[in-house]
Order: structure tokens, then sequence, then C-alpha cells
């Protein structure tokens, strides 16, 4: 076994292996130790910890321990865990595959992380949005994927933050998950926020909210499920208005000029002016911000 844990002094590498450590003794429960490589793939899943890299966790029993009962725990380990390799979640690699993965795509680096560093009590809501400008129509999706933010507030003036949680929105499914480490169970509004979008908050009166669960919110299935109706209509789907380029609640004039301006000057990229999400600021993100404000959109809150 010792050559396995020779270190190439040579090589940049000098931590391998160090992720969150399955040891399974006589008495450990099977179950125990696949519920630790559940926990990393939801906090992978629910961006709780970093999705940039990759996380290496050894399996291994007590030096020394090596008996029929704990051969027969870790037959039971891998076959439990097999439906998350078939997901594509985890892949078993060998000590030298991980090194090579260091050693040639060194950007994705392993991380280390400690079992008891992995949140366990939290709460998901899966949330459904579609900001107005982005969505096309033809290909039913949204030009890009983009960071929302969802706050859950209170239902008492002041309607104080309780917690937080930002996530990308797929283009395809309309629809992120959310992760609450902090709020109780209750009953909340969530209030949304996009880079240029208004600002739109959910049904009046709030929705319960159970700790730790994993839940669900469509903002685009009725005109209804935005406090206020706050909400409009394109080819079916029920968006949150863009437009409001400078994040003060209001569709205006203001923002109407800035788009006007980067749209003058043909800018390009990931601006706050881009209200369709596809890189470009021109007459499209223009028609946009000018119809909303000549409607006077604005955040409707409590
Ligand atoms: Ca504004
Ligand atoms: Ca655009």
């Amino acid at each position: 076994m010792a050559n396995y844990y020779v270190h190439d002094s040579t090589k940049h590498l000098t931590l391998i292996g160090n992720g969150c450590a399955n040891k399974i003794f006589d008495t450990t429960l099977v179950t125990t130790a696949v519920n630790r490589v559940r926990k990393i793939i939801n906090a992978v899943s629910y961006g709780l910890v970093p999705d940039t890299g990759f996380y290496t966790s050894t399996v291994f029993m007590g030096m020394g321990q090596f008996n029929t009962s704990q051969l027969n725990k870790m037959k039971q380990f891998i076959d439990s865990v097999s439906v998350f390799v078939a997901q594509g979640k985890i892949q078993w690699k060998s000590l030298n595959e991980i090194y090579e993965i260091w050693n040639t795509d060194y950007k994705n680096k392993p991380f280390w992380i400690q079992c008891a560093q992995i949140p366990e009590v939290y709460s998901v809501i899966n949330i459904s949005s579609i900001p107005e400008g982005f969505y096309n129509e033809v290909n039913n999706s949204l030009n890009m994927r983009d960071t929302v933010t969802a706050y859950l507030r209170s239902t008492a003036s002041p309607y104080s933050i309780v917690d937080s949680s930002k996530r990308k929105i797929d283009s395809l499914t309309f629809t992120g998950s959310f992760a609450f480490l902090n709020a109780n169970s209750g009953t909340y509004y969530i209030a949304l926020k996009h880079r240029n979008s208004i600002e739109t908050w959910s049904i009046s009166g709030g929705i319960p909210f159970v700790r730790p669960s994993i839940m669900s919110y469509n903002f685009t299935s009725a005109q209804s499920q935005a406090y206020g109706n706050n909400l409009i209509l394109k080819a079916g789907r029920y968006c949150v208005y863009s437009g409001d380029v400078d994040q003060d609640g209001v569709v205006d004039a203001i923002d109407f000029s800035l788009v006007d301006n980067h749209a003058f000057n043909n800018l390009t990229g990931y601006i706050n002016t881009d209200l369709t999400g596809d890189q470009i600021v021109d007459g499209s993100d223009l028609a946009v911000a000018d119809n909303n404000a000549f409607n006077f959109v604005i955040k409707i809150i409590p």
C-alpha cells in the first residue's frame, strides 16, 4: 500500500485526497457514509460550496481493521453510490488520475473541505422567473442565464430581510434552486432582484416556508403570483418587467437615456443596459425601456 502515498517532490502537487473522508468501521452505518456523499453533491448543486473545482473524497477503512464485515459494508457503499455515478455527479478515480487532472487542468483545483463544513440544515426554493427582455419567444428560452438574488422578507412592516440567496436562472427551465441557510419556518415574501428588471415580490400575504425542505415558487404561471400583479404577459408566460437599469424601482427617462447612450456608442458585453441579454445594446433594448417607461412601470411592494 505504501506506494499510493508517495509524494513526488519535483511536482507541484502538495495536496491530494484531503476531501471529506469517509471512514468505514464495523459500527459505521452504510447510510451514514452514503449521506456524506449526498450532502456534498447537494451543497455543490445549491451553490453552498464552490462549484468551480472538484472535491476529492477518500473512502477507507481503519488500518488493521480489514475484515469481512467491513468488506461487505464497502461493497454496499459502492452499490449505493452507483446512482450518483450514473447521474455523473461523482466519479471513481485512482490517485494517479486525480493527480493528472490537477497537473494538466490546474484551474479545476481540488477543494479541501471537512465533513463538518458541509452545510446540513437549509431550505431550498426552486424559483421560476423570466426577465421580460431576456425571453426569446421563438426559442421559448432566455437569451442568457443570469444571476438573480432572492430575499426572504418578513410579512410584517417594515418587511425586514430574513435571508437571501443568489443563483442563476436556467435559460431553458427558467428556474434556479435558491438555498436559504438561516430562515426558520414561517411565512415570508420572496423579493426578486435582477440587475435590470423591476424588483418583484411574491403573492400578497407571503408564502409558507418550511425548514428544512425543498419548495418551489413560480413567478411565470399567473399574474397574481407577483405582489400587485406586477408581471407582464409575453407569449403565454408571465415575466418580470425589464428596464430598471439604475435599480431605483422605476422605469423612466433616466433608464431610457442610459440605454440610449450605450446604444449610440454600440456597447457590447455583460452590461446592465443590455435588456435583452444578447450582449449587445441596440434598438431592441431601447424599445423595451421605452415601452415600460411610457407605461410608468414601477415596483409594487407592500
Ligand atoms: Ca430606474
Ligand atoms: Ca440587447
